[in-house]
């Protein structure tokens, strides 16, 4: 509760300097506040905080805060007195209160407010994922409208037309949270919103191009609204995730025009690299096609390769456009730090999902991970590294040191290679081993079981609108997705077969979210019979995860993997299930040895899932599967 009230006072605080910034004209040279970033802090979290000032004519000869523990460690005006560090050590002694800070400049003398509040209870906070959950990803501004006065706001004329695909349309934070119910029903327990920051330009609905990250983007919402969101996840047992991306700012960052410090980004608006720019492709003896469908990572992962080979990618822009953070500059990287531990604290999210991952220094992330875990050693950090290969996907991964004797320190990264395979195998007839292939590099990782599995995301096409693809195939993507180990997340829509080509085509509203939708499939009486028998797959598949824990976490054993099929084992202490994948059109029979797995001794068998049958015959087990089938067979 005290935080709330601190919280409140902060939000006042800032809106108070805004508004004075405003209304007083810059007449003289004395120095103004218009930003303090953070905002406001908590006691007990680190031992100081670094706070960057904005305004101007800030070149402060001395900084004084009125509460005698906070100490003023050092300053550092900059851009020509648009910006002032300030280091604040917080004392043994601090107690909560709002400390009112003195800036004193040759001109003149102004003061900002820096509210410091108590922690609030950290059990049901920064959980991290567990083998059980299941991630569903939601673009909230695709998603539901929950509040229609917030789809126009005011600084943002124009960029809201639902019939416009890179227009805002007006789903928000309210709409995810009033529709909690319904992704419980559906049995996901985490949800991944992409980033809630505000954004700058009136093609942002997808969030990725940020201009303050320490504000909701008002189309979401407030902060408040995300603090909400939070906290009713957790009433109902579930977690969110938050998606940061200290790669890049959004072109339109105020940074741009005036950065906090001259190496603030790499390069400038004028001269920088572009992080899409190395065609690397014959280098490693792969044609265009091979790697058009990827990113370049290959060369951040060879111990041969010069700088000069992977330095477009680490400090280019991306796609030439987003302009990127220096984080090999200490300042830069306290800033980032702060920022990630500011969200975390503010709200209670459970984790992090980490945007272009490979594209910052490795270093960086090392550290950042390091200082999260110190705070909150349980919470999740999942890096996006676009890469088919399990060779390239595993060195990003955290847990170990590489050959640049960096551990990137993340918990996990998304897999990648098994979405590859998996689109490769249900939609463009790739042979089914293509799996097994897959999961044999799991030693690559150390720990597989954590990785993000995954069959579609906002990033590419709809499964269901690939070509070739058909009912039958998106039911065998749950089904598999939710069998294999890993952490399976989910995009939403797919639950009812919702399609869309490329960005951002694959980002429709979901059916439903908008009180004027003919049809709203939140609501079985509101979804086709396709939509439902669909739902009604996934839903079943989820209740089966959380009832048995060899699904979910069970060690994974290949029993039979060819051109068409796949049979694999999974066990758990308390039980063993058999998982078949039949991708024929038409039915086929597996017989398979259980001997020397955790499978040996079997006396029976039990349906758990679809219409296959299957028997114990001595050591082995014969499994019946209809065409185009996943089933799953409890072991006795
Ligand atoms: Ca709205
Ligand atoms: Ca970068």
């Amino acid at each position: 509760m005290v935080a709330w009230l601190f919280f409140i006072l902060g939000v006042c605080g800032s809106a108070f300097f805004d508004a004075e910034a405003g209304q007083v004209p810059n007449t003289d040279n004395s120095p103004v506040v218009t930003k303090v970033e953070p905002p406001n802090w908590w006691i007990g979290l680190t031992p100081e905080v670094m706070l960057l000032i904005s305004g101007r004519e800030l070149e402060a000869t001395k900084v004084e805060c009125n509460l005698a523990s906070l100490l003023v460690e050092r300053t550092q005006a900059s851009g020509g007195g648009k910006y002032l560090f300030v280091w604040l050590k917080f004392g043994a002694e601090t107690k909560s209160g709002t400390a009112v800070c003195r800036i004193t400049s040759p001109e003149g003398v102004t003061s900002f407010e820096l509210p410091i509040a108590a922690r609030m209870e950290t059990i049901h906070r920064f959980q991290g994922l567990a083998p059980g959950d299941v991630v569903y990803l939601i673009m909230p501004d695709r998603f539901a409208n929950g509040d229609p006065t917030n789809d126009k706001p005011a600084e943002a004329q124009g960029s809201h037309d639902r019939s416009k695909a890179r227009a805002y349309h007006g789903g928000d934070l309210r709409g995810v949270r009033e529709h909690l119910p319904y992704l419980k029903d559906l049995g996901v327990t985490t949800l991944w919103l992409t980033p809630v920051v505000k954004n700058g330009a009136a093609e942002d609905y997808h969030g990725y191009g940020a201009v303050d990250l320490y504000a909701v983007d008002s189309h979401l919402g407030t902060l408040r609204d995300y603090q909400d969101l939070v906290a009713a996840a957790h009433q109902q047992q579930m977690k969110i995730l938050f998606d940061i991306v200290p790669n890049h700012v959004g072109p339109r960052h105020p940074w741009v025009a005036n950065p906090p410090l001259p190496d603030w980004f790499h390069g400038t608006p004028q001269h920088h690299t572009n992080s899409s720019a190395p065609p690397y492709g014959s280098f490693y003896g792969e044609t265009k096609e091979q790697t058009s469908g990827h990113d370049p990572f290959e060369v951040l992962v060879d111990p041969h390769a010069p700088p000069r080979l992977w330095r477009d990618l680490t400090d280019g822009w991306f796609f030439g456009i987003l302009p990127d953070m220096n984080t090999e500059n200490p300042i830069v990287a306290q800033y980032l730090m702060e920022n990630a531990i500011w969200w975390a604290e503010s709200s209670g999210l459970d984790g992090y999902r980490i945007d272009t991952f490979p594209y910052v220094p490795r270093a960086f992330w090392s550290r950042w991970g390091a200082g999260l875990r110190r705070i909150y050693p349980r919470l999740t950090t999942i890096g996006e590294v676009f890469h088919p290969d399990p060779s390239v996907t595993s060195f990003f991964a955290g847990g170990q040191k590489r050959y640049d004797g960096i551990d990137s320190g993340v918990t996990t990264v998304f897999d990648y290679p098994m979405y590859f395979a998996l689109r490769d195998v249900l939609l463009h007839g790739a042979p089914v081993g293509r799996l097994a292939d897959i999961l044999r590099n799991d030693s690559l990782y150390v720990r597989p079981d954590e990785l993000v599995t995954f069959f579609s995301n906002h990033d590419v096409p709809r499964f269901a609108s690939e070509r070739g693809s058909s009912p039958e195939d998106l039911r065998l993507a749950f089904g598999l997705t939710l069998t294999l180990r890993g952490i399976p997340q989910l995009y939403y829509g797919d639950e009812i077969g919702m399609t869309g080509g490329g960005d951002p085509d694959n980002r429709h509203d979901f059916p439903g979210g908008w009180t004027d939708d003919p049809r709203n499939a939140f609501m079985e009486a509101g979804r086709t019979a396709e939509q439902q028998t669909l739902f009604a797959y996934v839903q079943t598949l989820l209740r089966l995860r959380r009832e048995h824990p060899a699904v979910t976490g069970g060690r994974l054993w290949h029993l039979a993997s060819d051109e068409s099929g796949y049979v694999f084992l999974r066990d758990a202490e308390e039980e063993r299930v058999v998982v078949a994948f039949n991708n024929l059109g038409r039915a086929r029979e597996f017989r398979v040895s259980l001997s020397g797995t955790a499978g040996q001794g079997s006396q029976g068998v039990k349906v758990l899932f679809g219409d296959g049958v299957a028997e114990i015959a001595g050591n082995d087990i014969r499994v019946r599967a209809p065409g185009k089938s996943v089933s799953i067979f409890l072991l006795r």
